[in-house]
């Protein structure tokens, strides 16, 4: 179901396209040969600032997020680390979280300029790793992620400024009957709202929340593997339980502006300059993994 409300923006830009084409780029003046391949257009950066997120189709290529699944799947030490959150219902879902992005292969996916850059643009500058996390929605026994935004927990950890975004990655196919990410458009523009306890998880104040789904589009966003959508922090967000035969995991790397260095220690890191890797970073552990 998509509910129309009255907050959708009268700003009518093409939805998800990638357009690498000079006139379009904010670099500055580029031969079309020599493009940046992460160059959000100004058209696709002034629809995130109406919406609130932006959908990357196919951001990574299938033989790259073969390597991906192939990798995570098998990766007893990703599944041994994770934790559940109950929802509000009491079911759990399970999601695996660390600070540092290193080495390994997913360390190296946070540090591509695909995704960096790209969230360099769209937060106006420097950015460093927040954090990174596995979502593991497993088959008839995931459990929900109820409404938030994650800037409505990332307050508590010393922000001033709303001025981080995620990156999710779609593992698997992400439907809405493995429970798909689900978006309130244009919602981060209603600024932070006071959240609470709803089961283990913080969700955002539900007297609001109710309004804002008469004001704004509830969107399901359903991906393939690959497939990308960089989100707000304010962006109100949740995902339905599994009820599916069909695992639904995706990586979300999450980022903060430089300048919004927290003013108080927490469990997520303050400032450290982020090393970018190539974008051949997959590609290239693929090589190596398969020589040793
Ligand atoms: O994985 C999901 O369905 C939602 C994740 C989420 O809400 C979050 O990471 O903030």
């Amino acid at each position: 179901m998509t509910r129309r409300g009255h907050g959708s923006c009268i700003l009518r830009v093409a939805r998800g396209i990638h357009r690498q084409d000079a006139a379009w780029c904010t670099l500055g003046q580029i031969e079309p040969t020599q493009m940046p391949t992460n160059c959000f257009t100004d058209a696709e950066r002034a629809q995130y600032e109406c919406d609130g997120y932006l959908i990357v189709r196919g951001l990574f290529g299938a033989d790259e997020m073969q390597t991906l699944i192939e990798h995570a799947k098998a990766d007893a030490e990703l599944t041994a680390g994770s934790y559940q959150r109950r929802d509000a219902s009491g079911m759990g879902t399970k999601l695996t979280l660390w600070n540092h992005a290193g080495d390994d292969l997913y360390g190296l996916i946070a540090r591509m300029p695909r995704i960096v850059d790209r969230m360099e643009q769209l937060l106006g500058g420097e950015v460093y790793h927040w954090h990174t996390k596995m979502m593991l929605k497993e088959p008839h026994v995931g459990g929900a992620w109820e409404w938030h935004q994650d800037y409505g927990y990332w307050y508590d950890n010393g922000c001033l400024y709303p001025l981080l975004a995620s990156c999710l990655t779609a593992v698997d196919r992400a439907s809405r009957a493995n429970g798909c990410l689900q978006v309130l458009k244009g919602s981060h523009q209603i600024g932070r709202i006071d959240h609470g306890k709803t089961g283990d998880q913080t969700g955002a104040d539900m007297e609001r929340v109710e309004v804002a789904l008469e004001r704004h589009e509830l969107v399901y966003i359903e991906a393939d593997p690959g497939d990308a959508i960089f989100f707000h922090s304010n962006l109100l967000h949740r995902s339905d339980q599994n009820t599916s035969p069909d695992p639904r995991w995706s990586l979300i790397c999450c980022y903060n502006a430089a300048r919004n260095n927290p003013y108080k220690e927490s469990r997520h890191p303050i400032y450290h300059p982020l090393e970018k890797v190539a974008d051949s970073a997959i590609r290239d552990w693929a090589r190596g993994a398969a020589a040793s």
